[in-house]
């Protein structure tokens, strides 16, 4: 126990409490995406945890929500923690929001020790890091750092046909003072993610908590095949210009790159659409989402390229035409080397044996790069199950990676003050 909460324990019930309207934008499961009633009902939510924390709390100008725990000084750089508050449609519950709830948890600690360090902390909620309403994703942490280019992203349109810019404008925000959401370096000392691992090799290794070494690049392609819509019941397969098996053989084709690929190369397509979308309609077109992701940026654009060139010969042999959009590209992100010790050795002060594991999903942190140094903490998540709504974790592991997060502090502190 520390002061009148079980930390870690409270910070995984807190997840489960905003898994459900109205924190949610769909009963019975989880979906909550960025500048929903249900994510403003979140942030509502979390303001009060972090007020009775002893934080101040402001909503900046990108939809972001933070709340300052002031160090010694007023002013001081901040040491931030955070992760993100949007979700993937019907997604787990532990996915970003942990990584907030932690933080909560942390400050709350050192509150009730009536402890004031010679850096402040803020922790933050990223309103959109998923991109699960819109199609760029990691706006929120990318205004922060600084990244972020409102004109490429404000005429976006999610599935209702609504822009970016509409629904900051329907949020209470000025689409046009996002940019106000940027943070100077000298304010920042550092950037802590406590993130689930959303992957197996901790549960497999029976360990609690692992440290980030790096997190993997990721591009976000739109592919459309275009043919001919016609009749599905009078024109003959021969006189088809049919693009859907068109787009089967480009999926296949992407499959196999990833699986002869090397450095951990991914490739996903999410999204399948056929247009018009009628039973009896030959399709006009067909979409899809292509998410390919490496270790490094160089395997990654090189599976971009080849499969790029399959899709058109592919098309072209079929009498289609393709057309390739790059939406989003992330660069590889290491963690900084000095935190990352840190945090490892805040692990092994639990008694845990150190493992460190590069990130396969893409995380707030890898943004944050670009303004400060970033170390990030893995939580075991049972059968490493996440965009799912069976994602899991232990209260034990959450407390366990709350006392890591302190004992992390703890260095940080000595560190400052030397
Ligand atoms: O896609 C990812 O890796 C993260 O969940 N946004
Ligand atoms: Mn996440
Ligand atoms: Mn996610």
């Amino acid at each position: 126990m520390t002061g009148d909460f079980e930390i870690g324990a409270r910070a995984k019930a807190r997840c489960d409490l905003l898994g459900a309207p109205p924190y949610s934008e769909v009963e019975d499961q989880l979906t909550r995406r960025f500048l929903t009633p249900a994510h403003n009902a979140a942030l509502e939510r979390l303001t009060l945890w972090m007020t009775s924390a002893g934080m101040t709390v402001r909503r900046d100008a990108a939809g972001n929500l933070v709340g300052r725990y002031e160090g010694q000084a007023p002013d001081a750089p901040a040491l931030m923690i955070g992760s993100h508050i949007d979700s993937v449609r019907n997604g787990g519950r532990y996915d970003g929001p942990l990584g907030i709830m932690l933080g909560i948890d942390v400050v709350e600690a050192l509150r009730d020790a009536s402890r004031r360090l010679p850096f402040a902390i803020e922790v933050i909620a990223f309103g959109d890091e998923e991109g699960s309403r819109f199609p760029a994703s990691m706006s929120c942490s990318r205004a922060i750092a600084g990244t972020l280019d409102p004109d490429a992203v404000l005429d976006m349109r999610d599935a209702d046909g609504v822009t970016l810019a509409q629904a900051f404008t329907a949020f209470g925000l000025d689409p046009q003072r996002i940019t106000d959401a940027r943070r100077k370096p000298s304010e920042v000392l550092a950037f802590l993610e406590a993130h689930i691992e959303q992957g197996p090799v901790l549960e497999a290794e029976g360990l609690a908590l692992g440290v980030v070494t790096a997190i993997a690049a990721q591009k976000r392609l739109m592919v459309r095949i275009t043919g001919m819509a016609g009749h599905a019941g009078t024109t003959p397969m021969a006189l088809r210009k049919d693009p859907g098996p068109a787009a089967a053989e480009c999926i296949l084709a992407l499959e196999r790159l990833c699986q002869a690929g090397t450095d951990n190369l991914v490739g996903t397509v999410g999204r399948l659409t056929a247009l018009p979308g009628a039973f009896n309609v030959i399709p006009g077109a067909v979409e899809f989402s292509m998410d390919i992701r490496a270790e490094t940026s160089a395997t990654r654009d090189a599976a971009v390229e080849a499969v790029t060139a399959e899709i058109h010969a592919i098309a072209a042999r079929r009498g289609l035409s393709a057309s390739v959009t790059l939406m989003q590209a992330l660069s590889e992100s290491p963690c900084d080397p000095g935190l990352t010790a840190m945090l490892e050795a805040a692990v092994g002060d639990l008694g845990l044996p150190p493992r460190r594991l590069p990130s396969g999903a893409g995380h707030d942190a890898m943004v944050m790069a670009a303004l400060c140094p970033t170390a990030m903490l893995f939580i075991r998540c049972e059968g490493g199950i996440s965009h799912n709504p069976a994602e899991s974790v232990t209260e034990a592991d959450c407390a366990l990676a709350a006392q890591a997060m302190l004992h992390f502090i703890d260095k940080l502190e000595r560190r400052e003050r030397a």
